[in-house]
């Protein structure tokens, strides 16, 4: 097939997820063209099949911001028209999903393919963006107007239904991971750059926006540290970040915190990590989290969300509600403190991932519904 995938191309799960889908499928034959304003954060080398269309941002002093919206349609349009696509696979609804239609419309003159529109949900778009009032509509009326829709999780596919009183079915078609690279022990890092002997390495990798709760993870951080040696390894760039260096501060805690900003290959990093936290107010699915899972690494997290479709609570991580830092720290604690208990959830940890999540029992999914669409004319 010839597939067209639009996303947002900086650090952040969707786009990190449409760009390991992008290539898989390459990789599987497919020829695959990225449609975004820059190259996707993960997309960092060469690869057979795989192309990329950049698209313009014209900036006009009577623009208050640059109208991407339209460039970016224009652009979807150009490389249907050039390739022939026969799906453009959009991921996350706005404005990417309305961008598909209107790239729809413009290519209603064109006598060659007609690209079905496949939209991913991925969480944000439809739990915070997506349903704050100005964009309710805009969101429901893209939905409904693609050809396909998937949703990372059952959690977000209800959610989506629920919220915008869609109708027609959500294919859920959860995350997945490349399991030859993210596995328990790659080499490529050890635990000694990070902790002295003896001390433990509790990991957090997000993008710092409120809605990941970094104080949270400070908290439940602090509490471990004060009864075992332990750091705290951050991973990620984001807003809450200068707030979350002030709280490290007052906490004392600057020595025991490490930061590493944005890294494309976390999994040269996280095997070395004992646990993973995902304090999380809202969370779709939660791809940090299996990456961490996949790299024998057991998460805390939050239940409510989509992360009880990933961890398994008591088995491979804890999940807590919201905001309870004291139970997610004690919980932490108790595996820290029983070496055979933490041995025993790292590997149920990798060995779950792998049976569920690696990239050959999921990016065949998303094949087979190309397909569905296809055939359904
Ligand atoms: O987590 C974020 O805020 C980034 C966001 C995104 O779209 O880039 O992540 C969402 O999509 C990921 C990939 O499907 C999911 O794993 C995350 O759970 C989801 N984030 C939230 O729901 C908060």
């Amino acid at each position: 097939m010839v597939i067209g995938i639009t996303c947002y191309p900086v650090a952040g799960g969707s786009g990190i997820v449409a760009t390991e889908l992008g290539q898989q499928l390459a990789q599987r034959g497919h020829q695959v063209h990225f449609i975004s304003y820059a190259l996707p954060f993960r997309l960092d080398r060469f690869q057979k099949n795989l192309f990329y269309h950049g698209v313009e941002t014209t900036s006009y002093p009577l623009f208050k911001s640059p109208p991407y919206t339209l460039t970016l349609a224009a652009r979807m349009a150009d490389v249907a028209r050039n390739f022939e696509l026969d799906v453009l696979h959009v991921h996350y609804a706005i404005p990417h999903a309305t961008c598909a239609f209107l790239a729809k419309q413009l290519l209603r003159d064109f006598d060659g393919k007609q690209p079905k529109i496949i939209t991913t949900l991925h969480g944000t778009d439809i739990t915070l963006v997506g349903s704050d009032p100005s964009f309710y509509d805009m969101t429901r009326f893209s939905i409904n107007a693609s050809d396909g829709v998937t949703a990372v999780s059952k959690y977000l596919a209800d959610e989506t239904h629920d919220v915008f009183k869609i109708e027609k079915e959500i294919r859920v078609v959860p995350n997945f991971f490349d399991a030859s690279r993210f596995k328990p022990k790659t080499g490529e890092c050890s635990r000694e750059e990070f902790v002295n002997p003896g001390e433990f390495l509790i990991a957090h990798v997000s993008n710092f926006r409120p809605v990941k709760r970094t104080f949270d993870v400070i908290d439940i951080f602090d509490r471990i540290q004060q009864q075992v040696p332990a750091r705290l390894l951050l991973i990620g760039e984001g807003p809450d970040m200068i707030l979350a260096r002030r709280q490290i501060n007052k906490r004392g805690l600057n020595g025991r915190v490490i930061s590493l900003g944005n890294q494309s290959r976390i999994e040269a990093v996280l095997p070395c990590a004992d646990l993973f936290l995902m304090p999380s107010e809202e969370e779709s699915f939660g791809l940090a989290a299996l990456e961490a899972l996949a790299c024998g690494v057991p998460v805390i997290g939050t239940s409510g969300t989509g992360l009880v479709e990933v961890v398994e609570d008591g088995t491979n991580g804890f999940l807590f509600p919201v905001g309870r830092t004291e139970p997610m720290a004690q919980a932490a604690l108790g595996l820290l403190n029983d070496a055979t208990k933490l041995k025993l959830f790292k590997d149920t940890a990798a060995r779950c991932a792998r049976e569920r999540f690696a990239t050959d029992i999921i990016v065949p999914q998303y094949e087979q519904y190309y397909q569905e669409v296809l055939d359904a004319g």
